[in-house]
């Protein structure tokens, strides 16, 4: 297993090491700078030893007690899931790699470049970059061969991407209150379920608020996730959405819980009453919990290309998000999103999702999507 998220060390985390899954890497609050770098840390297993201040013992303790490491590389569940995101992005990738097909890096390769980003949606400000920044790397490079111009491609948008890469951290609060939001459809319901089967199976205590209140329906598929998953659930029949909040976040803070999720309606920025909702439901919160939501997650789908960035924009002014889930990559010709979403307003993606089971949803690497998409 990977890390799917990552544990902040708590005092009270610190003293029980053992307890930490294999593979977990643990980051000392004050290191953002090692974000990146543990973003995806499937391929290449967490040091188990990397936790000596946690570790009170004045003997060394032996690896095997923190975290065993498994003895096979934990690459193959992440070739599965590589397999995946390149299938789920194929649509979007080959009417741009189509473009590295001819014999000659000419005008009308470039020409041909910007219009298959554009249709890809990565909007005019990210192609703009990307055909500048390209430039300036097949220069530097002396490419003169069509691949090699892919090749520099990837690095490319690569880097865009890089700021959008940030790993979800639990731990640091008790509870770590996340607040989901988004339109109607785009996923966000399914994201919390995988959420949260991911924390319940590392050991994590989860309460799930049912803030979507509007329909029943709504309430009964968090609950089959939260039946799926064994955690707790507060729900009321048709009651105040913020009310539900405020519940579970004292529940949550009553219990002991490690991470309470508000699931909320789905909304469309445009209709105000309903935003200043979330309004309410974030200022309620943070009654119930100083600091607190910690994190308001906004989910988009990925198939709605530049509607999503737009999506980005009006939530976070709004709202002030932290992060971003973006779903339903499996088949989109619209790909091209998170490259306008990292030049236009660069909220980190903690997940992307390329389906509807647990597995399609993982961790997001700004250079693994760059080859998913063009390689
Ligand atoms: N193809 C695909 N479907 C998804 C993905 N994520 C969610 N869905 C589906 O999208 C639909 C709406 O999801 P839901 O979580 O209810 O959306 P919500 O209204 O935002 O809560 C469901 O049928 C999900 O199974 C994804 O990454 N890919
Ligand atoms: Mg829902």
């Amino acid at each position: 297993m990977f890390s799917f998220f990552k544990k902040a060390p708590t005092p009270a985390a610190a003293e029980a090491p053992a307890l930490l899954p294999e593979g977990w890497a643990t980051k000392p609050v004050s290191a953002p700078t090692s974000v990146v770098a543990e973003a995806v840390p499937a391929l290449v297993p967490a040091p188990a030893p990397q936790v000596p201040a946690a570790v009170p013992a004045p003997m060394p303790v032996p690896v095997a007690v923190v975290a065993p490491p498994p003895p096979v590389p934990e690459a193959a569940p992440r070739q599965g899931w590589l397999n995946r995101l390149r299938a789920g992005l194929r649509k979007t990738g080959s009417s741009i790699a189509g473009v590295f097909t001819g014999t000659k890096i000419d005008d009308q390769l470039y020409e041909e470049l910007e219009e298959a980003l554009l249709m890809a949606d990565a909007g005019v400000k990210a192609t703009e970059f990307l055909l500048g920044d390209l430039k300036r790397r097949v220069k530097e490079a002396r490419a003169s061969d069509p691949q090699a111009v892919r090749g520099l491609l990837v690095d490319a948008l690569a880097e865009l991407l890089a700021p959008l890469e940030k790993g979800l951290e639990v731990g640091r609060f008790t509870p770590t209150v996340m607040m989901v939001v988004g339109v109607n459809g785009a996923g966000k319901t399914t994201s919390i379920g995988k959420l949260t089967r991911h924390l319940a199976e590392s050991d994590q205590r989860v309460l799930l608020a049912a803030a979507d209140t509007f329909r029943a329906a709504a309430r009964e598929q968090l609950g089959v996730w939260a039946d799926r998953a064994k955690v707790e659930i507060i729900s009321q029949e048709g009651g105040d959405p913020a009310a539900v909040s405020f519940d579970a976040v004292n529940a949550g803070r009553a219990r002991g819980a490690d991470v309470v999720i508000a699931d909320t309606a789905g909304r469309l920025p445009t209709q105000l009453h309903l935003m200043e909702e979330l309004k309410k439901i974030r200022r309620v919160i943070a009654k119930a919990q100083e600091g607190a939501p910690h994190e308001v997650l906004l989910v988009v789908d990925g198939n709605t290309g530049q509607n999503a960035l737009n999506q980005v924009k009006a939530f976070d002014e709004a709202l002030g998000l932290t992060g971003l889930v973006v779903t339903k990559l499996d088949g989109t010709a619209k790909g091209g999103v998170l490259a306008a979403i990292a030049r236009e307003r660069p909220v980190p993606v903690y997940f992307i999702g390329v389906g509807e089971k647990l597995e399609d949803l993982e961790t997001f690497s700004a250079r693994e999507f760059a080859r998913a998409l063009l390689e």
